[in-house]
């Protein structure tokens, strides 16, 4: 028995059948560092609504499935400093025990099918680790792309990511890789990787056609979206390269494994552009919600 706990406004757009956008919580808990994490979050929402859908920001608290976060929980979960962050495996046994935890891009998908949610925004997804051939550091987020039916809206991957092998297993997964506008695929803090878009779908209602295409077809599994970062707030692959490459080697040293890895990469990344990365990376989260919430709309109309 799952306790499910909807927020009053996710409970009343669900029963009203409006558009909602899932947001993840790890970006919070472990993506960014308080007090902009909440800020973050709190604007984020409201980029939602004024987009025209509903926001639920998704967690795990003392055991419920939180669909929206009300009043003082956003604030206690963004302070808490050991929280659990939540891929697929550790879900089911953090509701089961009463724990409280974020949720990463797979978890979130999880929890978004679960509460009837099929549009999710977020900054950067998990993928292949540069080096797995020896780690095996895959992220379970690309599994769950190929079996939960959620479009996930994202700015691409970081490059803390092996990128090419990244697109490479999402397209072995069958994953649709769509991107918007462009024909070359995002690298998060910069609108342009060295990779070609797998797909390009220039408006919300294709990409939400493209969802319900799938679904009709009887294929599991969702869709990525990977949203170029504005213009404006990019920042230029040469400056972050070297960043990364020393982050890395930190990882390395002091040798950060399995579920450490990412947060351990964005803590330093962050530290090592003192806040330059996190106005981009803010940016970029808010370009995906309003995206998100024009799909969520979009799909609304297809679907009915
Ligand atoms: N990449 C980012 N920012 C993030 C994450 C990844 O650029 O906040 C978070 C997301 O929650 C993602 C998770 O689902 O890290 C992936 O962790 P792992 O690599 O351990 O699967
Ligand atoms: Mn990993």
């Amino acid at each position: 028995m799952i306790y499910m706990t909807f927020s009053a406004e996710a409970a009343r757009a669900r029963s009203s059948g409006q558009p909602l956008v899932a947001l993840e919580s790890t970006i919070i808990t472990h993506g960014m560092p308080y007090p902009q994490n909440v800020a973050v979050a709190l604007q984020v929402e409201a980029d939602i609504r004024a987009a025209g859908a509903t926001p639920a920001t998704i967690a795990v608290i003392e055991g419920r499935l939180h669909i929206g976060l009300e009043g003082e929980l956003l604030q206690t979960l963004g302070k808490m400093t050991d929280v659990a962050k939540l891929s697929r495996a550790d879900l089911a046994p953090c509701l089961a025990s009463g724990g409280t935890g974020a949720t990463t891009v797979a978890a979130t998908m999880i929890a978004a099918k679960h509460a009837g949610i099929s549009v999710f925004a977020t900054g950067g997804i998990g993928g292949v680790h540069r080096g797995a051939e020896t780690t095996f550091d895959i992220s379970a987020d690309l599994q769950e792309l190929a079996q939960t039916p959620v479009t996930v809206v994202s700015a691409g991957a970081k490059s803390i990511l092996d990128i090419g092998k990244t697109l490479e297993v999402l397209e072995t997964l069958g994953v649709p890789v769509i991107v918007p506008g462009q024909e070359v695929f995002p690298a998060f803090w910069s609108r342009r990787s060295p990779y070609a878009a797998p797909l390009r779908m220039d408006d919300a209602e294709t990409i939400a056609r493209a969802h319900g295409a799938r679904k009709a077809l009887g294929l599991p599994g969702g869709q990525l979206v990977a949203n170029p970062i504005p213009e404006a707030d990019e920042i230029p692959s040469e400056v972050m390269a070297p960043i990364i490459a020393a982050a890395q080697m930190e990882a390395e040293e002091q040798g950060i494994t399995g579920k450490a890895v990412t947060p351990f990469l964005l803590d330093r990344v962050f530290k090592a552009t003192r806040g330059k990365s996190l106005r981009a990376n803010i940016a970029l989260v808010r370009n995906n919600a309003v995206l998100a919430a024009q799909i969520a709309q979009a799909l609304r109309r297809v679907s009915t």
